[in-house]
């Protein structure tokens, strides 16, 4: 049995019940086997065999109190998956679905995704089962305090640095800051994301959106083409969503769809985004009150019925495997010639294959959502060397980052004769990255 396929087998024997990690491993691993072929040093090294096992997992208690005084416990997780390159980064995600497999599958992405950045972040996740809708700002902020108090203990600004990621927003980060300042009583950079009033950056809100339209903009560009009087349809209409279509409607892109998890909006006369950012940024509410507020606007329940609308380019943005098989094929039959992946993991395997089988131009998430945590990367060196740079500077950072992902992973798959296949071209350029600084390292 090849290399890859033992770590791949002996992975779902020793973590079962892990279908997302599962999930992760075998896109990652399967396309790594030129590389160990290459490499077979590697083996002899146990490179994978410590590659896909975290360095360390931490699972706690997280109690709280809600406004009626009635007690709850939730799970906190941090799973610091690989810090061979640099501390661990990597965002942490409040939704009542978080478990080990799915901060198992987001933390070995980060190291990756982090590793195509270009800079020196090593990979990390964590969350909670808590779910935050509908709760009010002091549940929140008591939750927040209780999941900090046992937080704090892990991490640092030179050890690991959460950000935001599903139900992690500025507010978010603002509690957790705070608990974590007052315990530990320093005022530094563990946590990005930070409101511009005590250390984040500029960018940042925007910052995963905007480079997920920067790179998909590049893939156009080379093609001879531009997002101007492209149909485009986003799921989501969260952080990421939100920010994909106002760089996308800069730059004449006509955004027709959005969603939450309740269901979508479709906006022949293309979607408003001052509405959208009024609902969900402001006033925490659903998708369906884009309809009530803009007359051409139809809103339908469920979510997956987004797909079926015919456009040029889809930018999926909300959670893990949302476009399935029949969802890719449906986009593909209606004419999609452009996925690009907001969201960690939205399209399942067989999506994945059905998009390259009908030579989809298709850019994965670990490079596509890449400028959020590039930007974030950018915040701890501002913090560190206490500057402030202005947005235009930081964007133009941002946009250089995701333009040269785009070429690395293009020169990688060409390297490795899978030309066009983004998918190899991430993993391989991200995971060479980490796997010569484990080699230096020697055997821990
Ligand atoms: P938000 O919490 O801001 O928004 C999430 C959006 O996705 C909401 O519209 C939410 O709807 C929807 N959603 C969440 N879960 C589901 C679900 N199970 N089914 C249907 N819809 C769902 O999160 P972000 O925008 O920050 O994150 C979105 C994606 O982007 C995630 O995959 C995240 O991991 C990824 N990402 C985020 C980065 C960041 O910097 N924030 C960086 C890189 C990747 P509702 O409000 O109804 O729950
Ligand atoms: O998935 C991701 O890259 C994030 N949620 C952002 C992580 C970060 O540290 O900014």
């Amino acid at each position: 049995m090849k290399y890859v396929e033992k770590v791949l087998e002996n992975l779902k024997e020793r973590n079962p019940n892990e279908p997302e990690f599962h999930q992760a491993a075998t896109e990652i691993l399967t396309t790594l086997a030129p590389v160990v072929e290459k490499h077979p040093e590697y083996e002899a090294a146990g490179l994978l065999e410590r590659f896909v096992e975290p360095e360390r997992v931490v699972l706690f208690r997280v109690p709280w109190t809600d406004d009626c005084g009635k007690v709850h416990v939730n799970k906190g997780y941090r799973v610091q998956f690989n810090s061979a390159i640099g501390p661990y980064k990597g965002g942490l995600r409040f939704h009542p679905s978080v478990n080990l497999s799915i901060i198992k599958f987001l933390g070995l992405e980060q190291i990756l995704k982090n590793s195509l950045t270009g800079l020196p972040i090593g990979g990390g996740k964590g969350g909670s089962d808590f779910d935050p809708k509908g709760r009010s700002d002091r549940e929140i902020m008591t939750f927040c305090q209780s999941f900090m108090t046992e937080l704090y203990r892990h991490i640092g600004a030179d050890t690991d640095v959460p950000a935001g990621d599903i139900g992690v927003g500025g507010r978010e980060i603002g509690y957790l800051f705070g608990q974590y300042k007052r315990i530990r009583d320093e005022h530094v950079g563990v946590l990005t994301g930070r409101g511009l009033t005590y250390g984040g950056s500029l960018v940042r809100t925007e910052a995963t959106g905007y480079g997920l339209i920067y790179i998909t903009e590049e893939a156009l560009k080379v093609r001879g083409e531009s997002f101007k009087g492209k149909t485009v349809v986003i799921s989501g209409s969260g952080n990421v969503a939100i920010y994909a279509c106002e760089k996308a409607q800069s730059l004449g892109a006509k955004v027709v769809a959005m969603y939450d998890s309740q269901g979508y909006v479709y906006d022949a006369d293309g979607i408003k985004l001052d509405v959208i950012k009024d609902i969900k940024e402001v006033k925490r509410g659903r998708i369906k009150e884009y309809a009530q507020r803009v007359k051409s606007a139809e809103y339908k329940e469920g979510c997956k019925g987004i797909w079926t609308i015919a456009c040029d380019i889809a930018l999926p943005c909300a959670t893990q495997n949302e476009i399935d098989k029949e969802s890719a094929e449906i986009l593909v039959k209606n004419g999609v010639r452009y996925v690009g992946e907001g969201a960690n993991m939205p399209s399942t395997l067989e999506a994945i294959e059905v998009f390259q089988k009908s030579g989809v131009v298709f850019l994965p998430a670990k490079a596509a959502n890449a400028g959020g945590v590039a930007t974030s990367a950018l915040e701890m060196a501002q913090s560190s060397g206490r500057m402030f740079w202005s947005f235009e500077e930081v964007d133009k950072k941002l946009k250089n980052i995701m333009v040269n992902i785009y070429h690395n992973i293009d020169e990688a798959a060409k390297e490795y004769g899978y030309e066009g296949n983004y998918v190899m071209g991430a993993n391989i350029a991200g995971f060479i990255k980490v796997a010569t600084a484990m080699m230096a390292h020697g055997i821990v």
